[in-house]
């Protein structure tokens, strides 16, 4: 079938608007017809070519949600007409990651995903005859993609699918990270870099769980009104003080928070994060993604102190099982997502998109097909 989708061709080039060629699901796989896609700073970074694993022709897009239009043999979990949401962190329920209880990580099609293509070596996506590369198992981009069975979350048909499709990546992220990585107690102080979606999750996972002080930091003060409207207390801007911006939030604490957050990508700020955490506790937990050959360093001694660095992918969500329940919140207006959505556009204008996100203008602009 022809499909309506935004390729990114070469890296740092805008996004070319084209009719595609979509092939139908094969074994264990499901065709989705996306409602809604929005654009996450991901998106932007592999479009930018410092992703190591960035393909080019490819399909981009990780943030969506749609409805089921055919599934392919062997698929029993789902059928046309349910509501979905893509999951770049899959969810076989049998793999060795899976059944561990420790982690989200599914490997079940990591590595092919990795790779731009299915779990059987080929793509469905082609211009003219030639190939393109799926994304992130996703491929949001496009308005009829396909993904494995056990990429896709079955969320309530109630649901706006151009609101939740925010719980593909931002808002889970940003609230799983605080709720499963982090596990913030109430009564925290946590510090949070970065005040795009991803920090304003994290700050709004806090509210949730009761911190009691919640420190927002950006070097653009144009984000600190929303920050305090998700809940945050205290508002920093580096570039306001010489000292550097672990010893500033230090003495702002009396010795560090009890936890941070990196959502912004940046490792010289995942060091300062990792720093301004209380000695003996404190825990940073890194969720931004850095560039191809970029490095983290710190003196071992922060560690050997009690400081603890983590990472956190999709917050540690187990989308299959778990997303249904963020949706079901959401409708119950217990977790906040159209306060994210500072944009809506038709689809074709989706290089609007990245440079509003470019530009620090946008938190979210969603694209409607
Ligand atoms: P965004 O661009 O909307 O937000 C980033 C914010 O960081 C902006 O407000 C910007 O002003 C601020 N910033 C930039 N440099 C700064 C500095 N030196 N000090 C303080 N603030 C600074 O991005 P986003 O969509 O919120 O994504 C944030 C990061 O999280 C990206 O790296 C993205 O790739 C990553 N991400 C990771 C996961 C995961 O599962 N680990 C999921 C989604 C996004
Ligand atoms: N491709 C990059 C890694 C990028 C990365 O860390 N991605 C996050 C999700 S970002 C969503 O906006 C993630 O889930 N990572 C876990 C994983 O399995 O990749 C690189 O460096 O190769
Ligand atoms: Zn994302």
């Amino acid at each position: 079938m022809k499909s309506r989708a935004a390729l990114a061709m070469e890296a740092n080039k805008p996004l070319v608007l084209e009719e595609i060629d979509v092939q139908g699901p094969k074994q264990g796989e499901v065709l989705v017809r996306m409602a809604a896609t929005s654009v996450c700073h991901t998106d932007a970074y592999t479009l930018s070519g410092a992703d190591p694993e960035g393909l080019f022709p490819s399909v981009l897009g990780h943030e969506g949600a749609g409805v089921v239009q055919e599934v392919g043999q062997g698929v029993t979990s789902l059928q046309p007409g349910d509501h979905v949401i893509p999951l770049y962190t899959a969810e076989c329920g049998q793999c060795k990651f899976c059944r561990s209880g420790k982690t989200n990580l599914c490997s079940a099609v990591r590595a092919t995903q990795g790779q731009g293509v299915m779990p059987d070596g080929t793509s469905r996506f082609s211009l003219n005859g030639k190939p393109l590369h799926h994304y992130m198992g996703c491929s949001t981009f496009s308005e009829y993609t396909v993904l494995p069975e056990v990429s896709l979350a079955k969320v309530s048909k109630e649901a706006p699918l151009d609101k939740i499709c925010l719980l593909g990546c931002g808002v889970t992220t940003g609230i799983g990270a605080v709720h499963n990585t982090a596990k913030v107690e109430p009564g925290s102080t946590i510090a949070v870099f970065g005040l795009g979606a991803i920090g304003l999750a994290v700050i709004q996972g806090a509210q949730m769980i009761g911190a009691e002080r919640i420190i927002a930091i950006d070097v653009n003060p144009e984000k600190f009104d929303l920050a305090r409207q998700f809940g945050a207390t205290d508002f920093v801007n580096p570039n306001d003080y010489d000292d550097p911006i672990q010893q500033v939030i230090i003495d702002q604490t009396d010795g560090g928070v009890d936890y941070s957050f990196e959502c912004i990508g940046n490792v010289n700020v995942m060091r300062s994060a990792l720093e301004c955490c209380h000695k003996g506790w404190g825990e940073s937990i890194i969720i931004g993604v850095a560039g191809a050959g970029e490095e983290i360093s710190t003196r071992p001694v922060q560690l050997v102190t009690g400081r603890v660095w983590k990472g956190s992918a999709f917050g540690g969500v187990k989308g299959r099982s778990e997303l249904p329940t963020y949706v079901d919140d959401y409708m119950k207006g217990k977790v906040k997502i159209d306060e994210f959505i500072t944009h809506n556009m038709p689809f074709e204008q989706i290089n609007e998109a990245f440079e509003l996100l470019h530009r620090g203008e946008s938190i979210r602009t969603v694209l409607h097909y």
